[in-house]
């Protein structure tokens, strides 16, 4: 089978809104007619998004532009009956053995940046994923249906496994499993469509497979294969290591641009970012992957882009110094994320505000959660 993934496109962003572009006119699980015009719509069945983020740090440029900005834009956009859930996954957090400590204060503190990045809980449902046991009940059920051969496949268990030495003492189950949880996660709210950033394209592509084989067993269309949105930010690289993608667990912290770093830390950031000593600016991701992901940095920071491409900005670009290139994109960056670095110190503040805005979540969450272990506790025979 193919895979469905769908690249939300910038002229396609610019020429029509999110909303119709993306959940309009195109093949859904179940198949809708869309148009313009929504009096002649033929069936629109309502959507439902979903994504997540895991509370391990503050998130960087790459989460921002990779899959949190289009968070917002869909919620200021999605059709007026589209559902939209985020989760913060702290189940996934633990994969890696986290401070239990250090972890509640990132569970916080992430809840105060999916406000500051502008989520509104009165639109979007924005919960903890760990207060919804439904996640890890279907995460079990799933577990019974999925190959262990594909999940050793999947390319971040590779990466991960690939500097253990050790592989038997050190690997833990739940590194190698967590695909499954990211599939029920998303199967658990009947999602149709999933916003995320190019290095979960393949967990989603599992997703689909685990509904589609589900449904195939036990009958009916009980789980809902969703699609994949990705980002037209599909992969913001390291600063340090243009070839690795911009990580918030890499030990250098000068690889990554966080949304709470000052004007005056992002450009010492990037004025340290590795580059290369060829003569201009050019767009060349193979040959130049340093002064290309500055490129890239630049393309999608810019609110109100005057490019149809990372090429034709290089162009623009090709008399610059790389100093001078360095300072458009730290002017460009600040811009684009200095009103979440100022929210963001209010709403941490605010812990009345954040509990009160995780038990909506919460709350909101379960019933969701629940419409589906009903069906599917039926289809097993549990119910
Ligand atoms: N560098 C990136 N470029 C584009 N998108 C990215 N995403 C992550 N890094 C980039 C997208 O951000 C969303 C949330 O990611 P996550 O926190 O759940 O996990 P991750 O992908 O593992 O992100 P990190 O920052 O690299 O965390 P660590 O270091 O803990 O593994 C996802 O949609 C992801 O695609």
């Amino acid at each position: 089978m193919l895979p469905r993934v769908r690249h939300i496109g910038r002229d396609t962003l610019r020429q029509w809104s999110l909303a119709e572009s993306i959940l309009g006119s195109r093949r859904v699980p179940s198949q809708t007619v869309w148009s313009r015009d929504q009096s002649t719509t033929v069936t629109t069945p309502p959507k439902t998004i979903f994504s997540g983020i895991q509370p391990t740090g503050v998130p960087h440029l790459g989460n921002y532009l990779g899959a949190l900005r289009q968070w917002v834009t869909l919620q200021s956009e999605a059709a007026k009956d589209t559902t939209l859930v985020y989760s913060l996954v702290d189940l996934h957090a633990i994969t890696v053995q986290q401070d239990p400590k250090q972890l509640q204060q990132w569970k916080k503190e992430s809840l105060a940046m999916l406000l500051a990045i502008g989520l509104d809980p009165n639109k979007s449902t924005i919960f903890h994923q760990s207060d919804i046991p439904a996640h890890a009940e279907l995460m079990w059920i799933l577990s019974c249906q999925a190959s262990t051969g594909y999940l050793g496949r999947m390319t971040q268990w590779k990466d991960k496994t690939a500097n253990e030495k050790d592989s038997s003492k050190k690997l833990k189950l739940g590194l190698l499993s967590y695909p499954v949880l990211q599939a029920a996660d998303v199967l658990v709210h009947r999602a149709t469509h999933v916003p995320v950033g190019h290095d979960q394209a393949q967990h989603l592509e599992f997703a689909r497979e685990l509904a589609n084989g589900f449904n195939h067993t036990f009958g009916g269309d009980v789980l809902i294969p969703p699609e994949t949105l990705i980002s037209p930010a599909r992969r913001v690289m390291s600063l340090k290591d243009p070839m690795a993608k911009m990580s918030k667990s890499h030990p250098n912290p000068n690889s990554r641009i966080l949304l709470t770093d000052s004007e005056e830390t992002i450009r010492r950031k990037i004025k340290a970012a590795v580059t290369d000593s060829m003569d201009g600016i050019t767009y060349d991701p193979e040959g130049r992957p340093g002064v290309s992901n500055l490129i890239d940095i630049l393309y999608h920071s810019d609110a109100h882009p005057a490019y149809s491409s990372q090429d034709e900005l290089a162009k623009d670009l090709a008399d610059l110094s790389m100093r001078e290139l360095k300072d458009r994109v730290a002017d460009t960056v600040e811009t684009s994320i200095k009103h979440i670095r100022a929210s963001y110190a209010h709403f941490l503040h605010d812990n009345d505000h954040l509990d009160s805005v995780a038990a909506q979540g919460a709350e909101k969450a379960a019933k969701s959660a629940a419409i589906t272990m009903k069906a599917v506790k039926s289809a097993v025979g549990l119910g």
